[in-house]
């Protein structure tokens, strides 16, 4: 727990009574139920996923904004309101929480909100299914998503199935790089692609073990590095899509956004609901699948950075 709480800030009492007892905790974020994923199935998906936090030993905490206070740790019942609302709720990255804040509405955090938030809580693991990155047509849009800024700049390890090709794979590395953001492929030595279990990308670190990451969580802390970590988990066997099918479909899409015109945060999630009516609902299995795997990872890294040799709290 941190000393001093943000006067914004709530944190659920099962999440603070872990953070203060030094347990394991899982941050997850919000926006991959209302933007990411059609309802019903975004909001099952969530309460699966923080019954697969709890089955691996650790406390989940799903971030959001509601009625202008900053959650950690939501009920099942906030959880289905955020999956009912879907895209007409408001998509919060970090310049978004001001005004949301200010005006006391709802806001579901992107991966970049919900790692400032879960850094404010003192909370070091978080899962996801996929970040945000360099777009494709940088040059001509300069959309590169907050999300790699937001990893740079807070002490907290991104558990995620690597980085899907609507997205420039190649330059977002580049820009993790250029940021400090170590990159550590789980139990593969090339950066995993969402949907396919391999983008043909290597990464510099392995990372076989849960105890592995834990373990380069715990030497960025001893050096006083700030900044997180990606760690990117191929997604299951049984749930990934074929590579070459799943380009042709992310170019089909990514065209129809060009001609529609959609940009800035409409961006991404226009192209996943466009990737799920294009491959008939398979690519929404694969996310989910994906999701509930990384969910499970990030528990047992939460577990092992929490007890142990490699316990950050034990570090003065
Ligand atoms: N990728 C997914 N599912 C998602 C997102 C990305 O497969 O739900 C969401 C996450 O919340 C991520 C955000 O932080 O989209 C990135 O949006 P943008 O590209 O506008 O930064
Ligand atoms: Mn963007």
């Amino acid at each position: 727990m941190p000393d001093k709480i943000n006067r914004h800030l709530d944190i659920a009492p099962e999440v603070a009574a872990a953070l203060r007892s030094g347990e394991a905790v899982v941050a997850l974020e919000s926006t991959i139920i209302s933007h990411g994923m059609p309802y019903p199935r975004n909001a099952e998906t969530a309460a699966t996923v923080e019954a697969t936090v709890r089955a691996a030993g650790a406390i989940p905490a799903t971030i959001a904004v509601l009625h202008g206070r900053l959650k950690v740790g939501l009920s099942a019942a906030e959880i289905q309101h955020l999956g009912r609302q879907g895209q007409a709720a408001i998509k919060c990255s970090r310049r978004d929480l001001p005004l949301v804040v200010a005006r006391g509405q709802d806001g579901a955090t992107t991966v970049a909100a919900t790692l400032l938030i879960a850094a404010m809580a003192g909370i070091r693991v978080f899962a996801t299914g996929g970040i945000g990155g360099v777009h494709r047509d940088v040059e001509e849009t300069l959309d590169i998503s907050a999300d790699l800024d937001e990893l740079a700049r807070n002490n907290v390890a991104v558990v995620c199935a690597g980085v899907k090709s609507i997205l420039d794979i190649g330059r977002t590395l580049e820009y993790l790089e250029t940021r400090g953001v170590a990159v550590v492929g789980y139990q593969t030595g090339n950066l995993p692609a969402f949907y396919s279990r391999d983008s043909g990308f290597a990464v510099e670190y392995r990372g076989d073990t849960a105890a592995e990451v834990a373990a380069i969580m715990q030497a960025q802390h001893e050096l006083g590095l700030t900044g997180g970590l990606l760690v990117g988990v191929p997604i299951p066997e049984e749930y990934a899509l074929d590579s070459a099918e799943i380009d042709g479909v992310i170019n089909d899409a990514l065209g129809e956004m060009r001609q529609r015109g959609i940009t800035g945060k409409a961006a991404t999630p226009f192209l996943l609901a466009s990737i799920v009516e294009r491959t008939g609902g398979r690519s929404l299995d694969a996310n989910i699948g994906l999701v509930i795997n990384n969910a499970r990872v990030a528990a047992e890294i939460a577990v092992e950075s929490s007890s142990g040799i490699c316990g950050i709290r034990h570090i003065p």
